[in-house]
């Protein structure tokens, strides 16, 4: 692949999470439905992307990923009306009022969150990391762990880190799953991929999905979920999305997620130019994906 497909796949893959993440969030928490996404007005992100973004910056600014320095920009940058999940605003502040990380985040939930907030946010560490696998999971674990210590919690991270590394290369489809099996942990992530592979094999239906994947808030009912719908869907953004949307609950961190890998796969040219238009703060994602690029190569 020459650089200026590589270097437009970095941006497909932030813009795609920018964009999946603002066109989900009028229908979150909705149920599912025959919802299509709406570019007419300006779109606005959340928490999702925020954090991306914040992520994104700390690593380009240390070229590496390190917690204390990730939960620093993290609270630095907080917009609490962003609609972030109630675990990870406690354990921010809590970190904000000097608790150590860890300590936080088992102060909220006994053995840390296992909401798939680590992984909506920490495609830049699939893209900068995309060469070296165990790298690439090494930094999705220390870009968790500000705010998600919980093994679930890290395992939805890395799963997506993991696929935005390969979907860049150009793995896709069977050799895409069974790389990322080769290195799930846990049981519970194991079950859901056996699931993942039943529902491709056959046509399946929405609600099928819904029950046997999930569409919540829960790393173990939504990543694998976004999975699907990039399998499933991938050859469209628009389709990913669409389908996203249609599923209801978590919209916005589904279609995030999703649209990462989406958007690492077709470039910035398969991105709608009059979504991107209207997409808050595109200029400074499209400059952090090129960063990222460059820091990548450098490495
Ligand atoms: N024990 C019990 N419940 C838990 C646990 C646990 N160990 N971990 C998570 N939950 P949170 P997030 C439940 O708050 O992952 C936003 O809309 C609990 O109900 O850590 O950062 C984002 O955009 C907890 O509040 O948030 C995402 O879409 C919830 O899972 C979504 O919320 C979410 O975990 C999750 O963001
Ligand atoms: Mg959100």
């Amino acid at each position: 692949m020459n650089k200026a497909e590589l270097r437009s796949r970095f941006r497909g893959s932030l813009l795609g999470l920018a964009l999946g993440d603002s066109l989900g969030a009028p229908f979150e928490g909705l149920p599912p439905g025959d919802y299509r996404f709406n570019c007419s007005k300006p779109l606005y992100y959340t928490d999702d992307t925020e954090m991306m973004i914040n992520l994104a910056e700390s690593i380009i600014e240390q070229r590496d990923v390190l917690p204390e320095k990730v939960a620093e920009a993290f609270i630095r940058n907080l917009n609490p009306y962003r609609g972030y999940g109630p675990g990870t605003l406690s354990v921010l502040a809590l970190i904000q009022k000097g608790i150590p990380m860890e300590q936080a985040t088992r102060m909220v939930f006994p053995n840390g969150s296992y909401g798939n907030g680590a992984a909506m946010r920490v495609a830049p560490v699939g893209l900068v990391f995309y060469r070296d696998t165990k790298q690439l999971l090494e930094a999705s674990e220390k870009a968790s762990i500000p705010t998600h210590t919980h093994p679930l919690g890290i395992e939805g991270a890395r799963i997506v880190a993991l696929s935005v590394g390969l979907v860049l290369q150009g793995t896709e489809g069977d050799s895409l799953i069974s790389i990322l099996e080769r290195n799930i942990k846990t049981e519970d992530f194991r079950r859901k991929f056996k699931l993942l592979k039943e529902l491709l094999s056959k046509d399946t239906s929405k609600n099928e999905v819904i029950e046997r994947l999930g569409n919540g808030v829960l790393a173990t009912e939504s990543v694998v979920t976004s999975l699907y719908a990039f399998l499933r869907y991938g050859n469209s953004f628009e389709e990913t999305i669409n389908f996203c949307i249609s599923l209801g609950g978590d919209t916005d961190t589904i279609g995030a997620m999703a649209a990462a890998l989406t958007g690492a796969s077709l470039s910035l040219e398969g991105l709608p130019p009059h979504c991107l238009n209207r997409l808050e703060d595109y200029e400074r994602i499209l400059t952090l994906a090129d960063r990222l690029f460059v820091l990548a190569e450098d490495l």
